[in-house]
């Protein structure tokens, strides 16, 4: 009879364990950046520019200097004395440290004080006096390219203007084609606005520099602190032995906190030249203003019919504000992210992408919030595409949508922009998310109230998303391949220690990962600890965004795991005197094949492990793996959202919202709804009320709490979730699929898709997001989209939105 332990009950695969993190956080425990605190150490402010453009005539810090308590005031000339006033950023591109020549987004970082307690530093950095003169603004791609533009780079060599990058994939010439024998051209323009990823914790460092031992320790706020050391080593030109790169606790990061702040650079500077240790801690506006936005693209693009609903193909333009700097963290293969995954569900025999990445004043930005490299505009962009589509040529949303999705066997699909999708159900999640909306009914509900005058809608969204990046042939970040790692040390009484290379920002890693472990070994998973986040001890890895530890360090932790098991097997032939090939495993024991009866725990192997070896057998039970996945993981979801909408007053509330996700094998089926849930509402927050813009003069909009609404409890709907479909990942080890960014990619267009639908028969084709009660109002009331990003509104540019073109007209 079989003696393998209850996984459940052990907090395997598949157990709802609950967070061990927990513990501390709830009990207020936790420790972040902030809650350190360092002998001898001082605090350090950043003076942030005023202006979006501006040359600096000059910078008089004399007054902050006699400040009593001040001790350092560092300006760009003082950072270019030693190679620092400038950065390179994970983009190939330059960021200004602090800046020397002009200033070129508001809030840039200007000038750096250091002092015995932050408010001191604070007082000081308003002593310190900045002459500016002002420059012409550019807030938007049209103005960066228009003629006579300034151009904002000019520090640059050979940049004579302020294009960036124009990049294109797919097939030009098949597209064409597809379009000239198309039936109905549908057509949309839109805007995905600027969004922050607002962590409750903002960024900060506190650097450490040691003069006796030449060690620099930095804690600090990363999602990657093994690619910091490496650009610390670069940018100081530091050894990298000799810098400790540690994570604590991180209060949020989503995005956030992957890129390299020149906050991160003034204090390890600073802590070199005063050999004391140098906190950072950024204010909430400081981190409004001017650290890792997202989005902020403007899609013009087309889909070419046939009379029956089939697609044929499709082009994409995109135009990408990047800010003043192009410090996006993606590939670098890949100049606009994946943007290219866009309607990887469907199947579309030709595409053709084009993009452009312009620079403006403002905050650098362009990748990061919950987005997967930019998947978020893709997936929010094929939605909105589709359902245009849809009405254009009057078939049924849900109907449209599956009689072009790639079916169950086509799989592994190559899709029109080259991607290889790896599994999916796609109809299946479809059917199960309109059963449980009650599609039907609702449409009759629907045409029932429009005839009472009341404004029902419904919206539909998929979105697929190449989650786990990626495979070294084609991932990397300035050359270093994106792969990830797990290192496993158990101990002699079976209790176990395992580091990886991913760095958890509240997604649970402390929790999943040992119930791998659980899964793989038979370890009960409170006898697992995680630790992640310091380069010293953990193996080195690419840290965690795109969704990427579950497919790539958890794939690394199974795989590791495995390692382990296969030395205990050895030790439990020893241990059982019959030859390995007689062994049998199941779940945390080993048995002779022929006696089960006769076997060891997988705590017995341990023991042996450093007390009863077979001869010539190296002592101790521990392993590194290094993971390179073959392929991304392509997890898939339908939500779907209704709403009515008070033509009155624009406001609109949510009715129901039905989330149908496949993430593959769910390793903690509760986690994975949290994740789900946070997703979620952030998604209902960027369609209904986050809204962060600029004025003429480069005046950030939105930068405070104010104007940039977080959802409470209070708005935030609910949301019904449903876990039935799961297609295992067939080529990760465990069969899961990163699911960290579904909801937050996929949801937008739900709503988004549902208040046009309760509109439509004003036949408005587009409002951007956020869907403002008084943008919605505007196009019920005059019957007009309301698009584009202000100051651009639609007034400037009829028409926005495009709409259905006959062939041959386009
Ligand atoms: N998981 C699971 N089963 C699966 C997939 C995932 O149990 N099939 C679990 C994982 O083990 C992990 C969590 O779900 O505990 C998220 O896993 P994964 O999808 O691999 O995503 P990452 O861990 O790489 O997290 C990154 C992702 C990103 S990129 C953003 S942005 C985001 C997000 O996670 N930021 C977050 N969710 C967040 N959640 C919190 N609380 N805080 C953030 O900053
Ligand atoms: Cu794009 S936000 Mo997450 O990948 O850290």
């Amino acid at each position: 009879m079989s003696q393998a332990l209850d996984e459940i009950k052990i907090g395997g695969l598949g157990a709802s364990r609950k967070r061990v993190e927990d513990d501390r956080f709830i009990r207020g425990r936790g420790n972040y950046t902030d809650d350190i605190t360092l002998p001898g150490m001082l605090h350090m402010e950043i003076l942030r520019s005023p202006l979006a453009h501006a040359r600096i005539k000059s910078i008089d810090a004399s007054k902050a200097w006699d400040i009593p308590g001040v001790r350092l005031v560092l300006t760009g000339e003082m950072m270019a004395t030693r190679n620092l006033a400038w950065m390179p950023t994970l983009s190939y591109d330059t960021q200004a440290v602090l800046a020397t020549d002009k200033v070129r987004f508001q809030g840039q970082e200007v000038a750096c004080v250091i002092a015995d307690d932050p408010y001191i530093a604070k007082d000081a950095c308003e002593a310190i006096d900045v002459e500016y003169e002002p420059l012409p603004v550019i807030v938007n791609p049209v103005q960066a390219v228009a003629d006579g533009a300034p151009v904002i780079r000019d520090d640059k060599e050979n940049q004579p203007d302020n294009v960036i990058y124009n990049w294109e994939v797919g097939d030009k010439a098949g597209t064409d084609r597809a379009f000239e024998q198309a039936d109905v051209i549908s057509k949309l323009k839109l805007h995905y606005p600027r969004s922050h990823p607002s962590p409750i914790e903002c960024c900060g460092s506190i650097a450490d520099f040691n003069r006796a031992t030449s060690k620099l320790t930095v804690y600090m706020t990363t999602q990657a602190p093994h690619i910091i050391r490496a650009a610390v080593a670069m940018v100081a030109e530091l050894p990298e032995h000799l810098i400790r790169i540690v994570s604590p606790d991180i209060g949020g990061g989503f995005g956030n906190k992957v890129p390299v702040y020149p906050g991160y650079v003034c204090s390890i500077l600073a802590s070199i030249l005063l050999e004391r240790p140098v906190k950072w801690i950024e204010d909430k506006s400081g981190n409004l203003i001017s650290t890792g936005f997202a989005r902020d693209m403007y899609l013009d693009s087309e889909m070419a019919l046939r009379k029956d609903g089939k697609i044929l193909g499709v082009r994409i333009h995109a135009d990408a504000d990047h800010g003043a700097f192009f410090s996006d963290a993606q590939p670098s293969k890949f100049k606009i992210g994946l943007l290219h995954s866009a309607f990887a569900a469907y199947d579309i025999p030709a595409g053709h992408l084009t993009a452009r990445g312009t620079y403006s004043n403002k905050a650098p930005g362009g990748v990061a919030y919950r987005c997967s490299f930019r998947v978020t505009e893709a997936m929010f962009f094929q939605e909105r595409m589709m359902q245009v589509a849809a009405v254009d040529l009057g078939i049924d949303q849900a109907e449209f949508r599956r009689m072009n999705f790639v079916q169950d066997e086509q799989f592994p699909y190559r899709t029109a922009f080259g991607f290889l999708t790896d599994s999916g159900q796609y109809a299946k999640c479809l059917d199960v998310g309109l059963k449980a909306v009650g599609y039907e009914e609702f449409r009759q509900q629907q045409a029932e109230a429009r005839k009472r005058g009341k404004l029902l809608g419904l919206g539909i969204s998929t979105m697929t998303e190449p989650l786990g990046a990626g495979n070294s042939r084609e991932y990397d970040i300035l050359g270093i391949k994106m792969f990830d790692s797990a290192d496993l040390k158990v101990h002699m009484t079976g209790k176990a220690i395992l580091r990886t290379g991913a760095k958890s920002q509240g997604q649970g890693h402390e929790t999943t990962w040992a119930q791998i472990v659980a899964h793989e070994l038979g370890l009960p998973a409170e006898d697992v600890v995680v630790e992640e986040g310091d380069t010293d001890t953990a193996p080195f890895g690419m840290g965690t965004y795109a969704s990427r530890s579950t497919p790539v360090a958890g794939a690394a932790v199974a795989m590791v795991s495995r390692k382990i098991r296969a030395k205990a097997r050895k030790l439990a032939a020893h241990l059982l005197e019959v030859s390995e090939e007689d062994i049998e495993w199941e779940l945390g024991r080993f048995y002779v094949r022929s006696a089960p009866d006769r076997g060891v725990t997988i705590q017995e192997c341990a023991m042996a492990a450093y007390s009863n070896m077979p001869d010539g057998m190296e002592p101790g039970l521990e392993n590194t793996a290094y993971y390179d996945p073959p392929n991304l993981t392509w997890p898939f979801a339908v939500y779907i959202v209704t709403v009515e909408v008070d033509p009155e007053t624009g406001v609109w509330d949510v009715l129901n919202m039905v989330a149908v996700d496949d993430c593959g094998v769910r390793i903690n089926p509760m986690i994975v709804e949290g994740q789900i849930m946070g997703g979620l509402t952030e998604a209902y927050a960027m369609a209904n009320m986050q809204f962060i813009t600029f004025d003429a003069e480069g005046n950030c909009v939105g930068s405070n709490y104010m104007d940039y609404l977080l959802p409470t409890a209070w708005e935030t709907p609910g949301f019904e979730l449903h876990s039935e479909v799961v297609t295992p990942s067939p080529h990760h080890p465990i069969g899961a699929k990163g699911v960290g960014e579904c909801a937050a990619v996929g949801g937008p267009a739900a709503f988004v898709n549902a208040v046009m639908d309760a509109i439509s028969d004003t036949g408005v084709r587009n409002i951007d997001m956020p869907l403002l009660p008084d943008r919605v109002w505007e196009a019920i009331t005059y019957r007009r989209d309301v698009s584009g990003a202000p100051p651009v509104r639609a007034e400037d540019d009829a028409g926005r939105s495009g709409g259905v073109v006959p062939p041959g007209q386009n």
